[in-house]
């Protein structure tokens, strides 16, 4: 029997004690890995004087975690410097935020390398290997250097960026060869898979075959799906109707005193295009000077990645407009923005969800969008809110009832909340429902399943039979 190795840049431990990985993605790594046994590895978060590559091995509840210590040069250049100052704005078509440096470049490959030194020890023959997210793109790589036979699957969870932008990055080829050590690539949506193969067949000359969904190059063969993750659906349903939800819905009701409340629940990210939805909702309030103190916008966006200068450039923006939206509109009994710079349980933002009569989710560029899926998995049934959903979102692709808004369009977004607002309740209900029903058919079990099934089907590296 097949254990599961998952490896990510960070780990969820099954007594929670780690806290990086979170939500319906650690959910279903966790199941799976209770299903099937295995380990979990990845950076601990945090950071040692001399890197060592000594394992933290902690076993729980079906699973063990294998956590290793990174060192501050590794943390800059690996973490802060090439997967969130080049990759992650460059997979986000952000290549004016991308900064380019051979130092960042380095660091990664040698990141990728001690991890690759690390957890090799740790696996066994009949293992299959998960890797997860643009952080270890090199990783199988390594892995395949180093002796490892296993079959080795790697998920993607941003978008992949098309090919004239990923030709910006002057080691692309060389990174997008070591892709080709996986037996499974998986992506979102079947647009990040096609921006893929263009890469590989225009700018290497891989070969596609599309009926069996193999691309071939350098004698390696790699097998692509698409594979759009999921929430865990149950267990979202039913916490948006435990105590904590029900007491901050209350709340919200009465702090809302009969107004209709939009919701926006975002990692404070360039991507997530905060400033264009504050754009967007100001023009709203501007055409439309009859609603104006019907509604207000509250929007949750935990800080993330302080240490990068392009977050510290939006956060500091977006206090800008927001404040400046809130000086020129509000009111002695009205504010239009209530701009909150916390995160909160998980729980209690479904019971925000609830309460609020329009989810207003805008990315400029998202792999998937959980928080669209969260925003309608936490809805009344019996009189649902309405989800303005970017276009540009992997999730728009399996929402298709959500109203569908391009998200750099003031006057989209403007006339998306108005529709929402007017919208009959006959209507927001089968919209709902629609969603609703795919959401609980396409959940995170169902990803993961979907995934490691292809996983397990794919011929053993150097043409073995299956031992799955
Ligand atoms: C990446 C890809 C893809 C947010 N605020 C709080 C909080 N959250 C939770 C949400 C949601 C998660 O964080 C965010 O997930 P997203 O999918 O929206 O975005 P990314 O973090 O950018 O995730 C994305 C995802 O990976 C999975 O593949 O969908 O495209 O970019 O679950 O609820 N959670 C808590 N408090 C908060 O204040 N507890």
């Amino acid at each position: 029997m097949s254990r599961l190795i998952v490896i990510s840049n960070r780990v969820s431990a099954p007594d929670g004690s780690h806290s990086g990985a979170q939500g319906g993605l650690a959910v279903a790594l966790a199941s799976a890995l209770r299903e099937m046994g295995g380990i979990w590895f990845g950076w601990s978060g945090e950071q040692t004087d001399q890197f060592t590559g000594q394992v933290n091995l902690q076993r729980g509840d079906g699973y063990t975690t294998a956590t290793v210590d990174l060192e501050e040069q590794d943390v800059d250049e690996y973490y802060n410097g090439y997967a969130n100052r080049t990759l992650w704005p460059l997979f986000h078509y952000r290549i004016d935020l991308a900064e380019y440096e051979r130092g960042f470049a380095g660091g990664y490959q040698r990141v990728n390398e001690r991890f690759a030194d690390t957890v090799r020890p740790l696996i066994e023959a009949e293992d299959s290997v998960w890797i997860q997210d643009y952080h270890m793109i090199p990783l199988g790589h390594e892995l395949r250097k180093r002796g490892c036979q296993n079959r080795i699957g790697f998920f993607l969870h941003t978008p992949w960026p098309p090919r004239r932008l990923l030709a910006t990055l002057p080691e692309a080829r060389e990174l997008v060869e070591t892709l080709f050590a996986y037996d499974l690539i998986g992506f979102h949506t079947a647009e990040w898979l096609e921006s893929f193969c263009d890469f590989a067949r225009l700018e290497m000359g891989a070969d596609i075959d599309e009926e069996e969904g193999v691309v071939r190059f350098g004698g390696r063969s790699v097998r692509v799906i698409v594979c759009p993750i999921g929430i865990d659906a149950a267990e979202f349903r039913e916490m948006a109707d435990n105590d904590a939800a029900r007491d901050t819905y209350e709340q919200m009701r009465r702090s809302s005193v009969g107004r209709a409340m939009i919701v926006g629940v975002d990692r404070l990210d360039y991507s997530k295009g905060l400033e264009e939805r504050f754009a967007g909702y100001e023009r709203f309030l501007l055409e439309h000077p009859e609603e104006r103190k019907e509604v207000f916008l509250l929007q949750i966006a935990p800080p993330s990645r302080g240490t990068v200068e392009s977050y510290q450039r939006i956060r500091n923006a977006l206090e800008g407009v927001s404040g400046r939206i809130n000086g020129a509109h509000a009111d002695l009994d009205w504010v239009p923005i209530r701009y909150v710079n916390q995160g909160y349980p998980r729980d209690v933002l479904a019971g925000v969800y609830r309460a609020s009569r329009i989810g207003l989710v805008t990315p400029l560029r998202d792999g998937m969008n959980l928080v669209a899926k969260e925003y309608v998995a936490a809805q009344d049934p019996e009189d649902p809110g309405v989800l303005i959903l970017s276009r540009f979102a992997g999730a728009a692709v399996q929402m298709e009832s959500a109203l569908l808004v391009n998200p750099y369009s003031a006057e989209e977004i403007s006339d998306a909340i108005l529709r929402a607002l007017q919208m009959p309740k006959a209507e927001r209900i089968a919209r709902w429902r629609a969603m609703a029903e795919d959401i609980e058919k396409h959940d995170v079990l169902w990803w993961r399943a979907r995934f490691i099934d292809a996983l397990m089907a794919a011929p053993l590296p150097g043409g073995a039979a299956h031992a799955a």
